[in-house]
């Protein structure tokens, strides 16, 4: 396979200024015939380019120029590319190919799901539907017929408006849709079967009259409530806080089982995974609500950013990926707690996407090269995106970046852009310079930052002195210093210090001049704040105002003030984190000493106020309470041991848990409530304050534990307690569990979203013995490795989130995973390497540990036919 390089970008030598498709859907195959309004590209420089259109997996059947059938020798084949050497500068291209959704299991294109068909474009799936320009910068005015059997496809849509229906001989229909809008080919989407229709509307702030129409299958049709509520919730945000209206009559969201991804934001016909669209109390946690909630949020934004302004190339993915997860994380904070979503989402980049930047596959948010841009939509581009996104919002203000956001809007829109046409948009409308501030988005690695203090009593001037590194990433040894901002406050004796810069302007960040966004661009550099009176503690970082790794040497008593009373609850929750990591370095030295764990009295005592502080936020409290996970240690840790920090961790659990055990059952006692369910903030903390006290509780194991959890399975009426529940009993000794399980599979066996959370409770248990039952029940009835959803719960959960029986030492959670990944190369290479990703961290183990993981590496590399999405990952992890 070959690399593809951003530097090598043409504006495309051809475009397509109308398509018309037409969709003959069959129970074996497929006919799409395409008429295609094509033109030279005045703005390309080769004038006599032949025409190279991109298509794979397609049979031919007849191609036509102007109504004058091509014969053979007109056009060639070569790899994914259909050339037809001579071409008029404008004319109709005609086109017949057969597909066979039917028998498509890569899920890209149009394929098959439980008796539906459906399509997935983006990136590149276009091309297995038909001869195309399929690439972001060629943007068509879309009109589509289907024709299919009305009894088993009642329902036919695709993008834009409805503009006609017929029926026709034979038992079929045919439908007819518009989209008014130029759209690149990835953005198109079809959808045929017989599906159940939940209804609303919405008004938009100009009074435009919108249906919202949910489809999904006929025994789903009870769960679209809070998918529905939550689009509504989201059209309105996007008026207020950005100005942005909806621009159709028509709204609608398909839901599939077998979807690679959460969701897709096809113009008018958004198309969802399942599991991010259903959502009922009786079958869905509070995770799962919320993240319908973000989802369906995420895809109506991409209207704007992302369709009405769409990416020039594949390079630009965060423009679109990186600026919508921004909005949606704004959004969700807005609806719930601003503070909780904020640590959810640390932690998610703090994992999953710092690791991504130390490894084989690290790379800018704007790479510079790929070889499968379906390996590319990662937590970088996505999550750290929206982190640098975020960072413009900080220093910009959100005045000021609206005018930005305003002006990009009208500036770009009906256009396939870049980041830098969204970095100009921000300077032209705020006249903040952000010229050294673009290394985000051409620089890989997460930098850190190293601060010191000083406090000069006599003069009353205290110093932050910031040193900035990065580490070298693959193709990138050195870099230049980034534009970091710093958000600050100084923690003294009676509150927030009024903070004044040595030489600076007067500080106006805050009402009460308590907080200030510190502009870090030097390698090195001071800030010396005046009129402080008295040493404080710093609080760094607020709000986790950079992604960054920030180095600061806190005394315990110093982040125990932070954790008690911080007024920033980033920073609050981090300081938990600290000690928490502390006590598990002391855990570790103990264990290795042969002595008893015995964490510090000083936490402990924090701990004990937590737990009995009915003024905070539960949710908060809970987060507080839980050590550093250890996808986190990984991070930390060099090398990382994984079995010597999972026993530290759960021994410092354990002792937590024996020493804090009454005010533990009380917390847990005052949350249970016999309140009817809603997914609200308030509700949602107290659940999950409540499970985390019984988590703590279950490590004790002891009858009245276990009676809690029994009880609390039996008798919830909800998902999130239930399932919390069922997780401590399987995590347990407790001999019900078999019982608990056994149950759980015979009430729900017929909600497949459900049946997910009972294999990855199972897939997760940190006891011994976990590999065997994963392998156990690849083999039950209900799992299905054509799923991805069945595959994420099972594989992914064991190999991503079960450490210590990931990496047994006998290597066999490694030979597990690497199986696994060479069967589904074949039939779902997406799949594939986004599951092989445990492997290719191979390098942060232990030596034992690495050699094993290097060998399934090589195994799977040696694999014949190895997909360009598998090469691509395993290659450059072995780099
Ligand atoms: N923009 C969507 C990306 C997507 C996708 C990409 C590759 C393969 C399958 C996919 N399904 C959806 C999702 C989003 O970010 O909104
Ligand atoms: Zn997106």
């Amino acid at each position: 396979p070959s690399t593809i390089y951003l530097s090598d970008y043409e504006v495309p030598a051809y475009l397509i200024d109308t398509t018309d498709l037409a969709f003959d859907l069959g129970e074996e195959s497929t006919k799409v015939t395409s008429q295609l309004h094509i033109r030279r590209n005045p703005a390309s420089k080769t004038s006599n380019a032949p025409l190279a259109l991109h298509g794979t997996e397609l049979d031919l059947i007849s191609l036509a120029i102007d109504g004058r059938t091509l014969d053979a020798t007109e056009w060639t084949q070569s790899g994914e590319q259909l050339i037809i050497a001579d071409v008029p500068t404008e004319f109709v291209l005609r086109c017949e190919t057969l597909i066979r959704p039917q028998d498509n299991t890569s899920l890209e294109g149009l394929y098959k799901s439980s008796g539906m068909f459906c399509t997935q474009c983006e990136a590149e799936g276009f091309r297995k539907i038909t001869y195309y320009l399929d690439r972001p910068d060629v943007m068509s005015v879309f009109t589509v017929e289907i024709i299919a059997d009305a009894q088993r496809y009642p329902v036919l849509l695709s993008n834009g408006n409805l503009s006609a229906t017929e029926t026709l001989a034979d038992g079929r229909h045919k439908t007819v849709w518009q989209d008014p809008f130029p759209k690149p080919a990835y953005l198109f989407a079809l959808v045929a079967g017989k599906l159940a229709c939940v209804e609303d509307r919405f008004t938009t702030m100009n009074g435009r009259e919108v249906a919202l129409k949910i489809y999904v299958e006929n025994k789903d049709a009870d769960k679209c409530d809070h998918a529905m509520a939550s689009l509504k919730n989201a059209m309105r945000w996007d008026e207020d806080v950005y100005g942005r209206e909806y621009d159709l009559d028509i709204f609608n969201i398909v839901a599939v089982d077998d979807f690679n991804m959460g969701a897709m934001e096809n113009k008018s016909l958004n198309i969802f995974n399942t599991s991010c669209v259903l959502a009922k109390p009786e079958t869905t946690t509070d995770a799962g609500f919320q993240r319908v909630e973000g989802v369906v949020a995420h895809e109506y934004f991409h209207n704007w950013s992302g369709n009405r302004v769409t990416c020039r190339d594949w390079f630009q993915l965060s423009l679109k990926e990186g600026f919508t997860v921004f909005r949606d994380a704004e959004f969700s904070a807005d609806m719930g707690s601003p503070t909780v979503k904020r640590v959810e989402d640390v932690t998610l980049l703090r994992t999953a996407q710092f690791a991504e930047d130390a490894g084989p596959m690290a790379h800018p948010i704007r790479p510079d090269s790929f070889i499968e841009i379906s390996n590319f939509y990662t937590v970088t581009v996505y999550e750290k995106g929206a982190e640098v996104v975020r960072m413009i919002h900080t220093l910009l203000g959100p005045e000021l970046f609206r005018k930005g956001s305003d002006l990009y809007f009208d500036r770009h829109d009906g256009q396939a852009v870049t980041c830098e046409d969204f970095v100009l948009a921000m300077e032209d409308a705020s006249g903040v310079d952000l010229g050294q501030f673009r290394h985000w988005y051409s620089q890989a690695g997460t930098p850190k930052l190293a601060v010191s203090a000083q406090y000069d009593a006599d003069e009353q001037h205290y110093t932050l002195t910031v040193k900035q590194s990065c580490p070298a990433t693959p193709g990138q040894t050195s870099k230049a210093p980034f534009h970091i901002p710093l958000a600050v406050a100084l923690l003294g004796e009676a509150g927030q210090l009024a903070l004044q810069l040595q030489d600076g302007e007067p500080n106006t960040e805050t009402a009460d001049n308590t907080e200030m966004v510190l502009s870090v661009t030097e390698p090195e550099q001071s800030f010396t704040f005046t009129g402080i009176h008295e040493e404080p503690v710093p609080s760094l970082l607020r709000g986790f105002s950079a992604p960054v790794k920030l180095d600061f040497a806190y005394s315990r008593e110093q982040l125990l003030c932070l954790m008690r009373s911080d007024s920033d609850g980033f920073c609050r929750w981090d300081a938990s984190q600290q000690l928490g990591l502390a006590e598990i370095n002391q855990a570790l030295a103990d264990l290795a000493a042969g002595r008893e764990v015995a964490p510090d009295s000083a936490y402990l005592d924090a701990c004990r106020d937590l737990l009995a502080d009915e003024t905070l936020d539960g949710a908060m409290v809970a987060m507080m309470l839980q050590l550093p996970s250890e996808a986190y240690l990984a991070e930390i840790f060099h090398p990382v041991d994984v079995i010597a920090l999972h026993r530290a961790r759960e021994a410092l659990r354990l002792a937590i848990a024996i020493a804090l055990q009454a005010e533990l059952q009380a917390c847990y006692e005052r949350c249970s409530s016999d309140a009817a369910y809603a997914a609200d903030a308030a509700q949602i903390a107290q659940r999950s304050l409540k499970n985390t006290a019984l988590a703590y509780l279950m490590l004790v194991d002891d009858d009245s534990a276990r009676n809690l959890a029994i009880s609390q399975f039996e008798n919830s009426e909800n998902m999130t307690d239930r399932l919390a529940a069922l997780n401590s009993l399987v995590n347990s000794a407790a001999p019900y569990k078999a019982d608990a399980l056994q149950r759980f599979y015979q009430n729900w066996q017929h909600e497949p979203l459900v049946i997910n959370q009972w294999f990855q409770v199972q897939a997760m248990c940190r006891l011994p013995g976990s590999i065997d039952r994963v392998q156990a029940l690849m083999a039950h009835p209900a799992f299905d490795i054509r799923n991805p959803n069945k595959v994420r719960a099972l594989i992914g959960a064991f190999c991503g989130q079960n450490s210590v029986n990931f990496h047994r030492e006998d290597g066999a959670g490694y030979r597990f995973l690497a199986d696994q990944v060479i069967v589904l190369n074949r039939s779902n290479p997406q799949i594939a390497s986004r599951l092989l990703v445990p492997l290719t961290k191979w390098r942060k183990y232990l030596p034992a540990a690495q050699q094993l993981m290097c060998a399934e590496l090589k195994r799977i590399l040696a694999q014949p036919d190895l997909s360009s999405d598998v090469y691509e990952v395993v290659s450059k992890s072995l780099q």
